[in-house]
């Protein structure tokens, strides 16, 4: 999801309330590796660094990650600020503090046999400066990786959204995570990797990303296209209307022939659209045509929940977000 300055009324969230442990799944009913949604929460505030836990972000509330398991979804993606993990410079040490939270929630959702999507909310940049230097990069994420190399629920994103940068440098800080990751000795888990023109699943062979994104590799042979997409006029999920109850389908025609031609794997990691009857059969249209090309699609996230979103347009948030209420029912059968 693109960047737009929203003012989140933050409430801290003190002490969540711990769901029981050991909670059997439901028994999911697709076929699809990857159900669940993204928990925002410690990427906010983003333009507050490091920022203060509980005014400017804020951990996902267990409570409602357990509601979304018991609905059948096994998948969550963490939002984090690469500059909250590693304050001073990519090559820098670990702020303990913030990284304990990640810790915290990371074992939550694992520990309940779902998988955690460890998601570097910064869209290529570090503090708003393109990354350039794919050594640095890497670095950062060898001290991530090193540190849930034992996790094998965990999943590492390399970045959220690249955009308006070179299409060879994308394919070249993709390639250093992925060595990095694997250097670190995090050996079983899926990569996720993204990426340029916000990684859309619409523009991924227009765009040229898909050129040079081709050509990753990874010893272990665990990669995941991860794509996002909106269906919104303009993709960029900021509007409440689709653009017709077919535009999911159409969307992702493209992205599922090439992921065919090249024998990838892909995952949907961002996609909504409004609580309304044309949203509602285009996100079924798109999720049937994923379910359709199961060959290569793994699975698919919601954009968002997380217990700073209030009435928020897609909030998925239980009890009372407007997509859990009014899309989530609609879509069981996808989960
Ligand atoms: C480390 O993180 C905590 C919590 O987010 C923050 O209060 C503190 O200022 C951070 N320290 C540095 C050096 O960024
Ligand atoms: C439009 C929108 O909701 N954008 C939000 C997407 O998520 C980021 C991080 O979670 C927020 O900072 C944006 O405001």
């Amino acid at each position: 999801m693109r960047l737009v300055n929203l003012l989140i009324g933050g409430t801290a969230i003190a002490g969540v309330v711990a769901a029981p442990q050991g909670t059997p799944t439901r028994k999911r009913q697709s076929k699809f590796m990857f159900t669940g949604v993204n928990e925002s929460g410690a990427e906010f505030g983003n333009t507050a660094l490091p920022g203060r836990l509980g005014k400017d972000y804020t951990w996902p509330a267990e409570s409602a990650i357990q509601t979304m398991i018991d609905q059948g979804m096994n998948t969550f993606r963490i939002p984090i600020m690469m500059e909250r993990f590693i304050p001073t410079e990519m090559t820098g040490t670990v702020n303990e503090t913030y990284a304990a939270g990640l810790d915290d929630i990371v074992e939550f959702i694992t520990g309940k046999n779902a998988y955690a999507i460890i998601d570097p909310h910064n869209f290529g940049r570090y503090y708003d400066a393109i990354i350039t230097d794919a050594a640095g990069f890497g670095a950062w994420w060898t001290v991530l990786a090193r540190r849930y190399a034992g996790n094998e629920r965990v999943i590492f994103d390399t970045n959220n959204e690249f955009h308006d940068e070179d299409n060879a440098l994308v394919a070249q800080l993709n390639q250093a995570a992925v060595d990095a990751i694997r250097g670190a000795g995090a050996a079983s888990q899926y990569i996720f990797v993204e990426g340029n023109s916000w990684t859309g699943a619409w523009h991924w062979t227009s765009s040229g990303t898909a050129d040079t994104m081709a050509g990753l590799t990874d010893p272990e042979d665990k990669l995941i296209y991860e794509m996002h997409q909106y269906l919104d006029t303009d993709g960029s999920g900021t509007h409440d209307a689709c653009v017709s109850g077919t535009i999911g389908a159409e969307r992702l025609a493209d992205a599922t022939a090439w992921l065919q031609a090249h024998g990838k794997r892909g995952v949907i990691g961002e996609t909504a659209g409004g609580a309304n009857p044309d949203c509602i059969a285009a996100v079924q249209g798109m999720l049937q045509h994923m379910a359709d090309n199961a060959d290569v699609w793994t699975g698919w996230l919601w954009w968002g929940a997380g217990p700073w979103w209030g009435d928020y347009m897609y909030g998925m948030e239980p009890p009372s977000g407007p997509a859990y209420t009014g899309v989530l029912p609609e879509i069981k059968q996808y989960i």
